[in-house]
């Protein structure tokens, strides 16, 4: 299968050639796409160069797939154009995600969704991602009322730019900043930019992608997102209230048979999730299990997940595979 990798030279695309590789997905031929400068430059595929092309030469050459990392403006002036010469495109971009007529797809839990006739396909946020993969089991059986979350969220999350900053603080070396303040021995309380209501807009993210995801609206997110200074991964405390109470070995037997899932919860054992774990691995990572002992009917856990591989590319590889599992392209 021909496929298209736009933005293939950041973090996420990186990264996205990577998983492509590991999984073995079936390209018969990869076209990676960047910006102007970097095309005719080669970039490495299963340990061969493969020349770098532009937007509109990969269009021309017609691939069944093409998955977007390049930030929301070009997807927003791109995928359309992919999509009109029948290209289907699963863009990474928040650019897609809340339009109306648009699918915003985590495979373990909405691919079902899917129809030949979806040719922009949106990635939720790193941070959505591996919330609703542990909520969604649990809200299946207990339904959600409420879920506060607090994330302690990577550099990588916020590109090249800032792992480089962190780098050159720790090391002593002056540099551009990608944060208005350091991030080394700091915690910015303050990720992607402001609302009008005073939440950031990847605050914002938590709260709307999962009532899309889950298709459910009677349930509410309220959000604090903070860049803290790791580079492995996301980390999220999450408090969930539902309307039906739960057993916690009920709990953590439906987290521990959920594909895509790993269980670390072992309080004997100082047994938990980080991102020193997560960073370079698919699954995400849940552990903390404890009943909030000041409400009824809720949950506190600790959700940790490598932002670049089930927060990024292996979402979107993912949701690529039951396309063509499912003969949708
Ligand atoms: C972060 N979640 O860590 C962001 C990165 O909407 O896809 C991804 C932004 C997005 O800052």
């Amino acid at each position: 299968m021909k496929i298209a990798v736009v933005g293939a030279t950041g973090m996420v695309g990186t990264v996205l050639l990577k998983v492509l590789e590991e999984r073995n997905f079936p390209v018969t031929e990869l076209l990676p796409v960047a910006s102007e400068k970097s095309v005719g430059k080669e970039i490495l595929f299963k340990e061969k160069p493969v020349k770098i092309v532009g937007m509109q030469d990969a269009i021309d050459a017609k691939p069944a797939i093409a998955i977007f990392s390049a930030g929301g403006d070009t997807s927003k002036e791109w995928a359309p154009k992919f999509a009109a010469a029948g290209i289907t495109v699963v863009d990474n971009s928040s650019a897609w995600r809340m339009d109306q007529d648009k699918k915003l797809v985590v495979p373990e839990i909405n691919a079902k969704e899917l129809t030949a006739l979806d040719k922009i396909i949106a990635n939720p946020n790193c941070s959505t991602i591996q919330m609703v993969m542990a909520l969604a089991p649990l809200h299946r059986k207990y339904k959600m009322r409420r879920v506060i979350v607090s994330t302690y969220q990577s550099v990588s999350g916020t590109g090249v730019k800032a792992v480089q900053q962190l780098e050159n603080e720790i090391t002593g070396t002056k540099g551009e900043m990608a944060y208005p303040y350091p991030i080394h021995k700091n915690a910015i309380p303050h990720c992607d930019v402001f609302e009008a209501n005073g939440y950031t807009k990847e605050e914002m993210k938590l709260a709307r992608e999962p009532q899309k995801i889950l298709n459910d609206r009677t349930f509410s997110v309220s959000a604090t997102a903070v860049r803290i200074p790791t580079a492995g991964g996301h980390s999220e405390s999450v408090n969930v209230e539902f309307h039906a109470d739960f057993e916690l070995t009920e709990v953590r037997k439906m987290l521990n048979d959920t594909p895509g899932i790993t269980l670390q919860d072992n309080p004997d054992t100082n047994t938990y999730p980080m991102p020193m774990y997560a960073n370079g691995k698919d699954d995400v990572f849940v552990g903390r299990l404890r009943r909030d002992e000041t409400q009824p009917n809720t949950l506190n856990m600790w959700i940790v997940s490598d932002n670049l591989r089930k927060g990024a590319a292996t979402n979107a590889i993912q949701i690529a595979e039951y396309l063509v599992e499912n003969k949708l392209i």
